[in-house]
């Protein structure tokens, strides 16, 4: 009869990872659009890689993107702001861009109300009053930005045999 072979079933660590292109942080992986598209279509780019457009669920997250689009929009309801997987925005986790002149969101028409539609989509970072930002603007839709996804990472154990 075999005796019962014992193997030790310690803590195996994980090694957390992320695909080709995608970069790891914290618990995420993120995908910085080298080239620029319009909101829905990045939104699409990111679904096709098993992604979506970020959503900031922390100030850390907040603080690593910078000028791109993200998962937030009030495409549905003018001033109803929501991410790309349907949850509202908290309001104590916004970061629109405030200034006495500036005030965002603005849902602007632009300088001859070219853009009737206003401004639905959101993108991060703008050069503004000489500083940069990293502030949030709402922006037309249709305009071409640079967008960034994200996913959770994959993670593989990492055991010596
Ligand atoms: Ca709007
Ligand atoms: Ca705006």
């Amino acid at each position: 009869m075999l005796e019962n072979v014992h193997v030790p079933i310690g803590p195996c660590p994980m090694k957390l990872h992320c695909d080709t292109d995608w970069e790891l942080n914290g618990t995420k992986c993120y995908y910085f659009s080298p080239n620029k598209l319009s909101w829905s279509h990045s939104k699409k780019k990111c679904v096709n890689m098993s992604g979506h457009l970020v959503k900031i669920d922390s100030r850390e997250e907040q603080v690593l993107i910078d000028k791109f689009w993200i998962g937030l929009t009030d495409s549905e309801t003018e001033g109803v702001w929501k991410w790309t997987d349907g949850s509202s925005l908290d309001p104590n986790l916004t970061f629109w861009f405030k200034t006495k002149q500036n005030s965002e969101p603005d849902n602007w028409t632009g300088h001859n109300k070219e853009n009737l539609n206003g401004e639905d989509c959101v993108r991060m970072g703008e050069k503004a009053d000489g500083f940069e930002t990293k502030c949030w603007f709402d922006q037309d839709c249709n305009s071409s930005q640079h967008y960034i996804c994200e996913k959770n990472t994959a993670s593989s154990p990492n055991c010596i045999k």
